[in-house]
């Protein structure tokens, strides 16, 4: 299939007079989302450079291979390679379009890092042809857009720059495109969820919407790069504050003596409520991060989200608490169930499971069993705590104590008659559901 999409009309009147671009497109950071990104687009017809400063990611996709575990990538990966249609490198190449896909962490002061994104765009500044269109997609705080426009604008003079609020069109588009996929469902969500697409100017929107309209299923929304931004944002501190309301009611539910997974499943039979589950804390790498993006931006005003990141911060420290007077009332051993961040996955970074597993096992490492279908091997962490990787028969049939950490489908045929005698903490209510 090729590209659908006619560059030689879509980089104007003089695009027959300048140098032809190395790509299509070039894909900055081969991580979570660009990896499966570039792929998606290879898989759609486009020629595409993958880039990365590791050189061992970039030598592990050219061999068609993945560095990172996500349903689908594998095959998408190794298929885009094989037709030539993805490469990778550690110089960014010319190319008609850019994606930015890299970290924007989050600094000890809960502010946003937005080095990665600067770099990327001194990068592209160094290559940049007129007519190319450069699009952020990492999760970044508003104003982003205009800023990777300024360090281009900076570098390359020769440039003219689209310009918030102006109606004019710039030598080169800049566009913000946040990333919205669910981790275990990427390479399915890149194609079918809704994009918003938000420009510089409104020509900057639309250059952008045409890569986007090549592969996405959904709609192509277009706005302004600040509002833009400012979705990507809202939505994960959405539901962030609606976690955090499970969390803080189900130590409500404690406190008053009441099992919150019935308040949960009663309250939800009214029509306009609908209450989330509450866990052992809120991880992975957006949820408990992108919130303070908007708090940082506006700490004066933005209450609520602060303190829904707080409550389920709290539950963390309340859930690992309540495992410790469970561990410390029973002699024997004790099996914590899961260490994903999540069910049905198997990424372990920023897992309050993990968090709460590693701080038992430090302390009370000879009695801690651990039991996640995800793990081949303990991770490093581990090491010297004393702590195993048990299967979960094993776990049943010694340990005094359960904790389920996780609801992973490996773990939902059990039934509270598989824990008869054992003292028994369900984070995740899922013997309840
Ligand atoms: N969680 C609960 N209770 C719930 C739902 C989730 O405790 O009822 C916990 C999970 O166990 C996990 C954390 O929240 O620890 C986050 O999981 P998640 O499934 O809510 O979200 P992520 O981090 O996997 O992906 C989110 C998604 N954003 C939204 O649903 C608004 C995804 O669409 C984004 O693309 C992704 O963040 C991102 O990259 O920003």
């Amino acid at each position: 299939m090729n590209a659908p999409f006619d560059t030689a009309t879509a980089f104007g009147p003089d695009a027959a007079t300048q140098p032809a671009p190395d790509h299509q497109v070039a894909v900055i950071g081969l991580g979570y989302i660009g990896l499966p990104t570039a792929a998606v687009l290879a898989s759609y017809g486009w020629n595409v450079c993958g880039v990365d400063v590791s050189e061992k990611v970039v030598e592990t996709v050219n061999a068609g291979g993945v560095h990172i575990e996500e349903r689908d990538l594998d095959r998408l990966v190794s298929e885009a390679c094989e037709t030539g249609r993805l490469t990778a490198s550690t110089e960014v190449p010319t190319a008609h379009f850019y994606m930015i896909a890299v970290p924007t962490p989050l600094t000890d002061k809960n502010t946003p890092d937005i080095s990665y994104v600067e770099a990327a765009a001194r990068a592209i500044a160094s290559k940049v042809l007129p007519g190319a269109c450069i699009i952020v997609e990492s999760t970044s705080p508003v104003g982003t857009t205009e800023r990777v426009a300024q360090v281009i604008a900076e570098l390359r003079p020769d440039l003219k720059l689209p310009v918030f609020g102006s109606q004019e069109a710039g030598d080169i588009a800049v566009a913000y495109c946040p990333e919205r996929v669910l981790p275990g469902k990427i390479v399915r969500e890149l194609v079918q969820n809704d994009r918003v697409i938000g420009g510089i100017t409104p020509d900057c929107a639309e250059r952008a919407k045409a890569l986007y309209s090549s592969f996405v299923e959904g709609d192509c929304l277009t706005t302004n790069a600040r509002v833009a931004e400012t979705v990507k944002l809202t939505e994960n501190s959405f539901r962030d504050v609606n976690i955090a309301f499970a969390n803080e009611l189900s130590v409500i539910a404690d406190d008053l003596g009441v099992d919150v997974w019935d308040v949960i499943a009663l309250a939800n039979r009214h029509p306009r409520v609908n209450i989330l589950q509450p866990g052992p804390g809120v991880g992975g790498h957006c949820i408990a991060v992108d919130p303070w993006f908007l708090v940082s931006s506006a700490p004066k005003v933005a209450r609520l989200i602060r303190t829904a990141r707080e409550v389920n911060d709290f539950k963390a420290v309340y859930s690992e608490r309540r495992i410790r007077g469970l561990v410390d009332a029973m002699p024997g051993k004790v099996a914590l169930l899961g260490l994903a961040f999540k069910p049905d996955i198997d990424d372990f970074r920023e897992s309050p499971a993990m968090e709460i597993a590693l701080s038992l096992a430090r302390t009370r490492g000879q009695r801690i069993m651990l039991v996640e279908p995800y793990a081949d091997e303990l991770p490093s962490g581990f090491a010297g705590t004393g702590a195993h990787l048990a299967s979960l028969d094993e776990a049943l049939a010694s340990a005094e104590v359960i904790v389920v950490l996780v609801d992973h489908t490996a773990f939902k045929h059990l039934t509270p008659a598989d824990f008869a005698g054992k003292m028994v903490y369900d984070t995740r209510g899922m013997m309840k559901r």
